[in-house]
């Protein structure tokens, strides 16, 4: 790290902002505070008096500094920048942000790692979150998605334990290789993911190297209600870089906050990154006869079949101006879905419409909303939703009711032509999918045919480091789970724990 850069310069910087000079400084009433240095206090070394409101409103406003950390993507950097269209989709989507080309939106994004917490290192083997929020004319539309085009599981009901076996044991308050690769080999829809993560691009060379992916698949529905299945690929226009486990491993201790420094620095000196957005499209027909079930997060669609159609790009140039206020408290959700872009089917996606907004009530209040960075200012909301804590809108005198005769805010024909009927039918019962799935041949595909015989060492090494660790029957189950994905991959793993094995025979 340079020791001055336009991060280590923030505060130089911002003096020089300050044309006049620095003002008062005012109690939170805002009233002009006399003496910032001293306790008011009876004589010289006597006791403090209460009447100190001064102090007694900054201890207690420090004491609440802190607010629940995400439960997962803790660790993050955000900037903000805009969308622009650049190719016409309106076939497939009456969505505003895709009108006309040339038409920009204004957005936000935060790029995190997943399981540390929130003082974690950012060079750790990890999918990176890559979350979007465009401020469109029809509300926020969050596309809430990671680096990587894929997911560990494909039923949300598995999604806390999953998480649980990357956090620490409940008893030993440590991070727990048993814990990941018991659950991990015990459920093999898995395997795709893994073998993307213990892959190069496990190690992302900061968050402006990487491709985003709104990984699930989303309906598009055109004017005329017309409906296509739809994936979401952003595409770095910086490469695709990604550190060794060496260069990883030295900059966690050398700089932990190497990626977030390295997005402020970018934007600071007017290098702003940029990804270029595409969609894979799927038609209704195309779904039914798909080989594979198109709603499976664990799955990819293949590009040969469907191929990736140009839409615009994403340019961030701004950083935030106040880290807590605009990252911290930037609340994504894939519930905020706008007209021309509906969930799919998929389970995890289902599961996640409620989660996102729930762990924001708790983690921010009821209405976090109301917060500017989430509020969807390019809009009027007017509903019929009032009060609650902290609410600075409360939509003044008109009518809380509907409906009402006293022009009170209506329902929006086009929202709802945008909404076609759909049917769905079948038995109600719990599908665990676990074994019955196709489970490894994507993952076969993308270990035999698209990593290089280097990468594929390197995914065989990076396996063992971890699973070196692992008790003897957890790590038998993930020979042969591995086995399954390539002979060649589960023989290599199995030829790195070799020297490991005494430690485990009797596990
Ligand atoms: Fe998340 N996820 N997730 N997730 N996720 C959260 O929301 C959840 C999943 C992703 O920068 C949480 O605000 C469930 C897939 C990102 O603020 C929480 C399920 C993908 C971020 C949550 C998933 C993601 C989150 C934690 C399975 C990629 C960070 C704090 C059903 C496509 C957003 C928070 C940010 C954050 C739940 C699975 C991406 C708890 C229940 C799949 C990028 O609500």
């Amino acid at each position: 790290m340079a020791s001055r850069d336009p991060a280590t310069d923030q505060l130089v910087n911002y003096r020089k902002t300050l044309k006049d000079g620095p003002g008062y400084i005012t109690t939170k009433a805002g009233a002009p505070v006399g003496v910032q240095t001293a306790l008011l206090t009876v004589g010289k070394n006597g006791p403090p008096l209460l009447q100190d409101v001064n102090f007694l409103d900054e201890m207690s406003a420090f004491d609440r500094e802190r607010i629940p950390e995400r439960v997962v993507h803790a660790k993050g950097a955000g900037a903000f920048g805009y969308f622009e269209v650049t190719h016409d989709i309106t076939k497939y989507t009456a969505a505003k942000i895709f009108e006309t080309i040339g038409k920009k939106t204004p957005c936000a994004i935060r790029f995190s790692t997943v399981g540390g917490e929130s003082g974690s290192a950012d060079t750790v083997r990890d999918p990176r979150g890559f979350a979007m929020k465009f401020y469109t004319d029809d509300g926020n539309w969050d596309l809430v998605g990671n680096n990587t085009p894929i997911f560990f599981i494909r039923d949300a009901s598995l999604f806390p334990s999953f998480i649980h076996t990357q956090k620490r044991n409940p008893a030993t308050h440590l991070k727990d290789p048993d814990m990941f690769w018991d659950f991990i080999t015990l459920r093999p829809e898995t395997a795709h993911q893994i073998v993307y993560l213990f892959g190069d691009r496990g190690l992302p060379d900061g968050h402006r190297h990487m491709n985003g992916y709104g990984s699930h698949t989303f309906k598009l529905v055109n004017a005329q209600g017309v409906a296509h299945w739809v994936k979401f690929h952003f595409k770095t226009n910086q490469g695709v870089k990604n550190l060794t486990v060496e260069k990883a491993n030295e900059l966690a201790s050398s700089d932990p906050d190497y990626a977030i420094r390295d997005l402020y620095n970018a934007i600071a000196r007017g290098n702003c990154p940029s990804w270029n957005l595409h969609i894979q499209i799927m038609t209704m027909a195309q779904a039914e006869n798909c080989k594979f079930n198109p709603f499976d997060v664990t799955k990819v669609w293949p590009h040969a079949e469907y191929p990736l159609i140009p839409v615009g790009k994403m340019v961030l140039d701004r950083n935030p101006k106040n880290y807590f206020a605009e990252i911290e408290q930037l609340a994504f959700s894939p519930a905020n879905l706008v007209p021309g872009i509906e969930p799919s089917p998929d389970k995890m996606l289902q599961g996640r419409l409620f989660s996102y907004s729930d762990t924001h009530r708790h983690r921010l209040g009821a209405n976090y909303l109301q917060i500017p960075v989430n509020c969807p200012y390019r809009v009027n909301v007017s509903n019929y939703q009032r009060d609650g804590p902290q609410n600075i809108r409360n939509q003044d005198g008109a009518p809380n009711y509907f409906p009402n005769s006293f022009s009170g805010p209506q329902e929006c024909p086009r929202a709802q032509r945008l909404q076609p009927r759909y049917n769905v039918s079948g038995d109600v019962d719990k599908y665990d999918s676990g074994q019955t799935e196709d489970n490894f041949s994507q993952a076969t595909l993308l270990y035999k045919n698209v990593f290089d015989d280097a990468q594929k060492q390197r995914t065989a090494e990076n396996i063992v480091g971890h699973l070196k660790d692992a008790a003897g029957f957890i790590q038998e189950r993930a020979i042969k789970m591995f086995t399954q994905v390539h002979p060649e991959l589960g023989s290599k793993i199995a030829a790195g724990l070799a020297p490991f094995k005494k430690y485990h025979a009797n596990l």
